[in-house]
């Protein structure tokens, strides 16, 4: 094969085994990386129940056959498991020089299993892996921690590690890479420190075997060219995706004060442009030519790396409206290894539930010195608040009562990302039925949305959001490939095909990306969330938060606004026939049949009865 190395590591903590497989073309063309590679894996070798925080769960991390070229934003991978905070397939993208020393070591993935008896790092280099004593690391940050490690082990070799809040289980811990990446929203790094993996290295040193190698060069340079001539491109350099907070707040989307408002009265002050006014440089993934890393100084000094994301979470979400105390807690989270949507989104239900009596000497809204401590606490599960929030909105609001689960804003205990629903029923249908629970990156249709028709209920949304689950959420985590050149400044997707082509030789179209393996993707995820909630799986699993339905916007220009829902439930009906599955959103036989997932189909006949 070429592209493809055609080898998964495997590694088993608790037998101190590591051993290569191989697998072939059939396996890599039907699921092509990534994430197609990780959900096979996990459907396949997972038995349901598995305990997520238990030595059975199992830690995919994956590449695609593009991933580590040179070439535009190829420097990403998805590390996945099944999630502790969920309890279905969760994964997450992190870019990173871990993606490409693990294609240069000679692996497209990494399996870790069982759990070691004490902590340990996983170090990979020259077609092999080692299970090393990670004495001394255990405890640190996220920063130290990846120093430290290049220090041993070279400044080039790439680094997926974790904090205090992986190794404390925060139910939503991420990994960390190049202080400033992270990925895994699900508890990826959670996983990782139930296994007591404090990190994985990668140093490689091959050349990925490519069928063309000069037509790959050539293709990849006019790639390069074409990115760098887009509209957009200068402007992206500058703000990247901190542009978001104003279109956001201008929009009436930016979460505000636990998703009750879609404006901010301070966000000019978290902004795009308060944000060039800190910055003091510029990151990016490897080989990425519009690197998107703002780099700001903190008002402690200290540098932390902005996105959208982390700006609203931390900031309007909970009634933060300066840039350099968000950027302080920002930073706090990439050291402890916490996902910052879901910290903003907890720290936000903690406010609200301070404010209506139901938490006792809890958290006011925009109280920097005090969020600063809690997200520590929650990172070392310590004071009664800090470890309950550790827990995730869902557990905490099911365990604090009354009216709570209404304003826990999460759809399958995953938070919502940060972009209020009220008035956006196809934005809210992405949420809903996105394959990790209520995350943006599938189908983030809301900019098309707001442009066309705000508020309707129609089957161009359903499409859209479908047509938009097959690009970002099939075929870009399986390529493993950034989607911001083609999302942010428009980078054609007719690219990729061509450079697959290069690449592996192969002639794989936009068509089957889309249509077969995306489709597919979906499909095997679903069945990976249906086997595990097996009787008590039904549609409910992808309803919205309450809130968004019954307590309107209060303030700006959607006022009195919010969703109905018998409309929603048409959507969802919708949506669920176009895909070909049933009315509890479970795919029949027939689509199971025509995407190549008969054997799934018979494992979840076990489970629950299929529909023809
Ligand atoms: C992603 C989610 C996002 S999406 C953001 S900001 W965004 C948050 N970033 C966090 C962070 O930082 N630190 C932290 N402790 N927690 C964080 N949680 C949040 O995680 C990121 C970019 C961005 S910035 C986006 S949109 C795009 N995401 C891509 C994706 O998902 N797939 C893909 N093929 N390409 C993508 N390109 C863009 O990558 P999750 P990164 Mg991330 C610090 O992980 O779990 O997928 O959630 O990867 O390397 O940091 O790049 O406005
Ligand atoms: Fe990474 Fe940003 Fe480049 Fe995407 S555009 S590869 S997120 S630096």
């Amino acid at each position: 094969m070429y592209g493809w190395n055609g080898k998964i590591l495997r590694v088993n903590l608790s037998k101190k085994k590591v051993e290569v497989e191989e697998y072939d073309a059939d396996f890599a063309l039907k699921y092509i990386g990534g994430r197609g590679f990780a959900a096979k894996i996990l459907f396949d070798e997972l038995k349901p129940g598995t305990d997520p925080l238990g030595p059975e769960n199992k830690l995919v991390v994956a590449a695609g056959p593009l991933t580590g070229l040179p070439g535009p934003s190829l420097g990403k991978l998805v590390i996945a498991a099944k999630s502790p905070l969920t309890g279905g397939y969760g994964d997450g993208n992190v870019g990173t020089m871990a993606a490409v020393q693990m294609r240069r070591a000679g692996f497209d993935a990494l399996v870790v299993d069982g759990k070691a008896e004490k902590p340990v790092y996983i170090y990979v280099e020259g077609e092999k892996g080692y299970i090393l004593s990670a004495d001394g690391l255990w405890g640190k940050t996220t920063f130290e921690a990846e120093r430290e490690l290049k220090e041993v082990h070279g400044k080039d070799v790439g680094v997926l590690v974790i904090g205090p809040g992986g190794e404390n289980m925060v139910r939503y811990a991420t990994v960390v890479s190049q202080e400033g990446r992270a990925g895994g929203r699900p508890g990826m790094g959670a996983v990782m420190g139930s296994k007591k993996v404090k990190a994985i290295v990668f140093k490689g040193s091959r050349d990925i075997p490519l069928a063309d190698p000069e037509g790959y060069d050539k293709l990849a340079k006019e790639a390069y060219d074409d990115i760098k001539s887009r509209d957009n491109y200068g402007f992206w350099i500058r703000q990247g995706t901190m542009a978001t907070i104003d279109w956001a707040n201008e929009n009436g989307v930016l979460p505000t004060y636990n998703f009750r408002e879609g404006v901010f009265e301070f966000a000019n002050l978290i902004n795009g442009f308060a944000m060039e006014a800190a910055k003091v440089k510029r990151r990016g993934c490897p080989y990425c030519n519009m690197a998107c890393g703002n780099v700001v100084l903190d008002c402690e000094g200290r540098e932390s790396e902005l996105d959208y994301e982390n700006v609203a979470m931390l900031g309007s979400n909970i009634g933060l409206g300066h840039l350099g105390k968000v950027s302080v807690l920002n930073r706090i989270a990439d050291e402890l290894s916490i996902d910052t949507i879901s910290l903003g989104n907890t720290i936000g239900f903690a406010m609200e539930a301070t404010e209506k009596g139901l938490v006792k000497d809890g958290i006011e809204w925009g109280d920097f010195e005090k969020v600063k401590t809690l997200i520590y606490d929650i990172a070392y599960r310590r004071e009664e608040l800090g470890n309950l929030l550790a827990e995730g909105v869902m557990r905490a609001s099911q365990k604090l009562g009354g009216d709570s689960q209404n304003w826990a804003i999460h759809v399958k205990g995953l938070e919502v990302s940060a972009y209020d629903c009220h008035t956006v029923p196809g934005m809210t249908l992405a949420f809903a039925t996105s394959s990790i629970g209520a995350h943006h990156k599938e189908a983030w249709v809301i900019a098309w949305e707001i442009r066309t028709d705000r508020e309707g209920y129609t089957e161009a949304k359903v499409d859209k959001v479908i047509e938009f689950q097959r690009i970002r959420g099939g075929m870009f985590e399986s390529l493993v490939s950034c989607r911001l050149p083609w999302i942010e400044l428009g980078f054609p997707l007719e690219w990729y095909p061509r450079l697959m082509k290069m690449a592996t030789g192969m002639e794989v179209t936009l068509e089957d990306m889309l249509y077969r393996v995306a489709d597919r993707i979906y499909a095997l995820i679903r069945a990976f969330w249906v086997r595990e909630f097996g009787q008590s799986w039904s549609r409910l699993m992808d309803y919205p938060p309450k809130r968004w339905f019954t307590e309107p916007i209060t303030k700006g220009p959607h006022k009195g606004k919010m969703l109905d829902q018998t409309r929603f439930d048409m959507l969802l009906d919708m949506y669920y026939a176009k895909r070909g599955w049933d009315k509890r959103g479970i795919p029949t036989l027939t689509t199971f049949e025509r995407l190549g997932l008969k054997d799934v189909a018979q494992q979840l006949s076990k489970t629950v009865t299929l529909t023809q």
